[in-house]
């Protein structure tokens, strides 16, 4: 690879007549990866990857290379517009930011005068990069009611870490793992929250044996030394297999589990009840190889578990977090170099203080919409949506009555999607940010058009926990499209929250910053900064914990009333479970599993990213197909007792017969009409969001471990 320099990206420039370049941080997914954008008239003419960014070196995906495409898109919402027809009318009239944000101020007061603030519901989808201004203003509203995806994704791994010791564990790629197991994660199309594929790409070429725990052959089980190809949803007694073969032949690191681990004596005991035989017919995976891949885990050194979203969208979800922290904690690998790192962020004010989270009153977080319920989610501020689906719809414990809806697709994207269109059609006043008019903001009163990350200064990865944070370089203006931390910061000003927020949001950023010593302009002038680097802290300080210790046996689970010690559960559609409901419904169904181009709803409108997947696909096994007469590319109906989609199959031979895999996030964006086609291909019109299907302390909904049918269309017509 040439190495970066000045005098190439000029000569890029000469080369090409380029106005000039500016160096940025792309956020077409979580973001963080170091670009180039090169502009012509002012335009966005060209991105390449920085190899001077330690997050990509210099690498970058189709989605970073499409964003002008999503930047330029002539459909793209560039004004505010207020609906002036009935809900899904698809009538809208432009309106001026200043009317636009005068509504939205007006009905935050008014319902919070007749309703309490808790009637007001913000929300925004995955890590866009906003939710510590849309935090800041649900916290001084007196709303403890913020709608996220955090139920199911992330925010598990970030609430039973903070429990068992202090911080997320993230794998150190830089100092090189010898062995990396990969566990429900795909993380080469995925680049999830601190990961990118880059950094694991590094680690298995130099060498890094590889343990994959999927139950599909994904490209990276493939490459494999040993792939575990699970039963879904049986994580939990996976990795409990795992432990009773390190426990048992004392593979596990002396000096931790003496030192700094409490509640070993339970915890060992809960591991014996799981045999290597129990764990074979529970999980389909063979005893040989599970002890095989416990061996070559916990004795080679230094060793990280890259883990996903999978283990997450389950019933089991926060044990298998939990029991996966045990691996890594009992076998020496936390805040060990190329192990498991606790990274320190640099000393900025973080996500926690921006969001204010303080200035909630507590008599208003004790109303938090499931709090009562789902006790480890609502201490860390988080909801399961169906909470507020009920709210809406049964005015349940009370009335939700205004949504706000900043950056997110709900419609397409939460479990039991008809409950939540009929929760957005009923919803008295609904507000969304977003780049186009989708599924969901079809629903709205008003619309407001929000900046790409082109079109903003920010400070990337600023959420993340891999101790990093990059300038984003705003490049282009578009329209009246502004940030999202613009727009708050202007309406916080007009609900009565103003000497909290800023002049302008540049101020904000200096906020930020100031611990540092350092304003925006001096940020902007840099590369990035790192906290510092520190291994092996607990030795010092002990872990952030109650005991101060790894916290096996987690005593903030056992103040909760929950079992203090991870233990499988069985889903509650399983084959096991539900053997009648299995005669009808004859497969497991996985949904949502990443597709690379589309970032869950976003890019099917962008030409590159549509030519990669034209339309919806499901994975069927051939066996199975063949039964069902099946052909590669027909279209196929897939049932659930929730309801029916229909995807186009691909005959897929890398997965048991019993299986079959959709994509999620299916819509028709050149289905011009209101409705873009939303419910014709959308997985989650069959998955299950009923309380009891959920995690018990998380509220996690099962999108990955559902019950279906699958038969070939009579229709074999196109979509709308
Ligand atoms: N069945 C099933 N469902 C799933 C999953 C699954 O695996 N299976 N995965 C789930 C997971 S892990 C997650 S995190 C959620 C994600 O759920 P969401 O985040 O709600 O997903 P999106 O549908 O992409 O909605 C994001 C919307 O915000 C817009 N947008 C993007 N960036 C910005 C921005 O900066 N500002 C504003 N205002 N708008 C922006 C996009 O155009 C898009 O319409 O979905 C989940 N749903
Ligand atoms: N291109 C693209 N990238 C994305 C996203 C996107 O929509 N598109 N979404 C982003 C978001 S918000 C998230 S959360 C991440 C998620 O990213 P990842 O964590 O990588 O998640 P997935 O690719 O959905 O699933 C990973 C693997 O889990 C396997 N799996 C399914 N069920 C099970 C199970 O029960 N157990 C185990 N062990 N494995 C199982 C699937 O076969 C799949 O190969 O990706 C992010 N990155
Ligand atoms: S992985 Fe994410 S941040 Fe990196 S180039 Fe692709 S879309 Fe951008
Ligand atoms: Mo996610």
């Amino acid at each position: 690879m040439p190495e970066f320099t000045f005098s190439n990206t000029a000569r890029e420039i000469e080369y090409h007549g380029f106005d000039g370049v500016v160096k940025s941080h792309c956020r077409m997914c979580h973001g963080g990866c170091g670009v180039l954008v090169y502009t012509k008239k002012g335009k966005v003419a060209k991105i390449s990857g920085d190899p001077a960014c330690p997050i990509n070196r210099g690498t970058i995906c189709s989605k970073a290379m499409a964003s002008a495409q999503l930047a330029y898109h002539p459909d793209r919402l560039t004004h505010p517009v207020k609906r002036i027809g009935p809900k899904g009318s698809g009538k809208w009239e432009r309106i001026s930011w200043d009317s636009a944000l005068d509504i939205i101020a007006e009905k935050i007061l008014t319902y919070k005068e007749s309703h309490g603030a808790e009637s007001v519901v913000l929300g925004y989808g995955t890590g866009r990069e906003n939710e510590a201004a849309i935090y800041r203003m649900a916290n001084l509203l007196g709303s403890p009611n913020v709608l996220t995806a955090g139920h199911f994704c992330y925010g598990p791994r970030i609430a039973t870490s903070i429990i068992t010791c202090g911080s997320n564990p993230i794998v150190d790629y830089e100092n090189h793992p010898k062995c990396v197991m990969v566990w429900g994660n795909n993380i080469v199309i995925s680049n999830p929250d601190e990961y990118k594929g880059e950094g694991f790409s590094s680690a298995v070429e130099r060498g890094a044996k590889l343990i994959v725990v999927d139950p599909r052959l994904t490209r990276m089980a493939a490459r494999a030394d040993i792939w575990l190809q699970l039963r879904p949803g049986t994580d939990t007694a996976l990795a409990f297999g795992m432990l009773n073969v390190i426990i048992s032949e004392k593979l596990y690191d002396r000096d931790f589990v003496e030192n700094h681990v409490h509640g070993w004596e339970p915890f060992v005991k809960r591991v014996n009840e799981y045999p290597l035989d129990r764990v074979e017919k529970i999980t389909w995976v063979p005893a040989e190889k599970i002890r095989e891949a416990a061996r070559l885990y916990a004795t080679t050194k230094p060793a990280g578990i890259q883990w996903g979203v999978a283990i997450e969208q389950q019933i089991n979800c926060a044990d298998n977090d939990r029991i996966l922290m045990a691996l890594m904690g009992i076998t020496g690998n936390i805040d060990a170099p190329g192990g498991q790192v606790l990274f320190n962020a640099p000393k900025i004010r973080n996500v926690g203080q921006f969001g204010a989270h303080k200035m909630l009153p507590k008599e208003q977080a004790a109303k938090r919409l499931g709090g009562d319920r789902f006790r480890l989610a609502g201490y860390f501020g988080i909801i399961n949506p169906k909470c507020v689906w009920d709210a809406v719809l049964e005015e349940k414990p009370y009335p939700v009555k205004m949504m706000f809806l900043i950056s997110s697709n709900p419609v397409m994207t939460r479990a039991n999607a008809r409950e939540v269109y009929r929760a957005l059609e009923k919803v008295e006043f609904l507000a969304v940010s977003d780049f186009f008019i989708t599924a969901t903001a079809e629903l709205a009163d008003i619309v407001l058009p929000a900046a790409t990350w082109l079109e903003m200064d920010y400070i990337g990865d600023y959420w993340k926990r891999h101790g990093y944070i990059l300038p984003r370089r705003k490049v282009i203006e578009v329209g009246e499209c502004r940030s999202d931390h613009e727009m708050l910061n202007d309406l916080a000003h007009r609900i009565g929250q103003g000497e909290h927020w800023w002049e302008n949001f540049g101020k904000a950023l200096d906020y930020i910053l100031e611990p540092m010593g350092i304003t925006w302009q001096d940020f902007k002038k840099m590369d990035y900064i790192r906290g510092e680097v520190k291994y092996y802290k607990y030795k010092e300080k002990g872990f952030s914990t109650p005991t101060g210790k790894f916290e096996l046996y987690s005593t903030m689970m056992e103040k909760w009333g929950y079992d203090p010690l991870p233990e499988y559960t069985e889903p509650v559609e399983s084959p096991v479970s539900t053997p009648g409901l299995y005669e009808d419904y004859p497969f497991i169904l996985i949904t949502g599993r990443r597709i690379p181009g589309y970032f869950h709803t976003e890019n099917r409108q962008l030409r590159w990213m549509r030519g990669l997947s034209r339309d919806p696909v499901v994975e069927i096994h051939p066996g199975a197909a063949g039964k069902a007469g099946i052909n590669e590319g027909d279209w196929v109906k897939i049932e659930s007792p929730r309801g029916a989609i229909r995807m186009r199959a691909k005959l897929f031979a890398g997965m048991d017969e019993r299986i079959v895999s959709a994509e999620h996030a299916w819509w028709f964006p050149e289905n011009k009409s209101p409705s873009h086609g939303w419910d014709e291909s959308n997985i989650n019109i069959l998955t299950d969001n009923s309380y009891d299907s959920c995690d018990p302390a998380m509220g996690a909904t099962s999108v990955r471990t559902l019950l279906c049918r699958i038969t070939r269309d009579e229709n074999q017509g196109e979509h709308s």
